[in-house]
């Protein structure tokens, strides 16, 4: 295995996320710091399983939303995860530079669901792009990347609820979408894709299914007695062409600031990124 050191994701690794669109970042968190956010997660949940009504219930999928209709869950017990060294390590592996953004931050909690269904996806395959969907065209560039995913909280076995992927998915919707005019708007904004076949990606506790931003995925039903937790962030360049580093900063309590990481203040935008020139310290050169 060729590794360069101190990179989280082999060399092999880096070329399957190109080839296939996505990878596992294994043991991103260790089991005690998966088993903290499980917890966390599961505490949202109210102790009568009255679900709060801006929440999103689907297939056995409860996804927390607040009033306002925000699905971050900034909590002191989470914000670590947004800075997490592993996964930023290997987000910057490919996205070739150490200034990213992170965002997203929503949270799943997946209940076995015993319902007969004709496909495992519990949700039609789609994309979560970069791109506003006001952009024509795909620009294909390392700028306009987004890498996202989920860290799972449980470990996810076979049927056990994992996010579904279509390996070398992200080529055949970069291509469909560069064969015509205004391709970023084939099947509504790639939001309805038709079936193809998915491969239910597997993991422990602590793992980071990370996915390529033209990566056709679903949620999966859960057929298994573990709830999958799971917890979703993306990483964006700064450079990013469609501003989708310039989101606003939030503000935090005292208590949040305790927990977030010089690294972390960074990429939630609370501290810049020191200066380096348009093309600072990147982490693959282009040689
Ligand atoms: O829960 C999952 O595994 C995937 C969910 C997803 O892709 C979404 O809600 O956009
Ligand atoms: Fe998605």
């Amino acid at each position: 295995m060729t590794t360069t050191a101190g990179a989280v994701l082999s060399a092999e690794e880096v070329e399957r996320f190109w080839e296939l669109g996505y990878v596992v970042v294994r043991n991103a968190l260790t089991a005690a710091e998966a088993e903290r956010a499980r917890r966390a997660v599961l505490g949202l949940v109210p102790d009568d399983l009255c679900l709060p009504p801006t929440w999103r219930a689907w297939m056995g999928r409860i996804k927390p939303y607040d009033e306002s209709g925000r699905d971050m869950v900034d909590i002191p017990e989470l914000l670590p995860l947004f800075a997490n060294e592993r996964l930023y390590s290997a987000a910057v592996q490919l996205l070739a530079t150490p200034r990213l953004r992170v965002f997203d931050g929503s949270v799943g909690i997946t209940l076995r669901n015993d319902a007969p269904s004709e496909t495992e996806r519990s949700q039609t395959l789609h994309i979560d792009a970069s791109v506003p969907e006001d952009v024509d065209d795909f620009l294909g560039t390392l700028e306009e990347l987004q890498v996202g995913g989920c860290f799972y909280l449980t470990d996810v076995e076979q049927g056990g609820g994992g996010i579904h992927v279509v390996p070398g998915g992200h080529r055949i919707v970069a291509q469909q979408a560069a064969a015509v005019r205004g391709g970023r708007h084939l099947y509504a904004n790639w939001k309805r894709i038709p079936p193809m076949e998915s491969v239910e990606v597997l993991g422990e506790a602590g793992d980071f299914a990370l996915l390529h931003h033209l990566m056709p995925h679903a949620a999966s039903h859960n057929r298994r007695t573990t709830t999958r937790v799971a917890q979703f962030l993306r990483f964006v360049r700064t450079d990013h062409p469609h501003g989708a580093a310039s989101l606003p900063v939030r503000s935090y309590s005292e208590e949040q600031l305790a927990v977030i990481s010089p690294l972390g203040r960074r990429l939630l935008g609370l501290d810049p990124w020191p200066d380096g020139g348009a093309t600072s310290g990147p982490a693959c050169a282009t040689t």
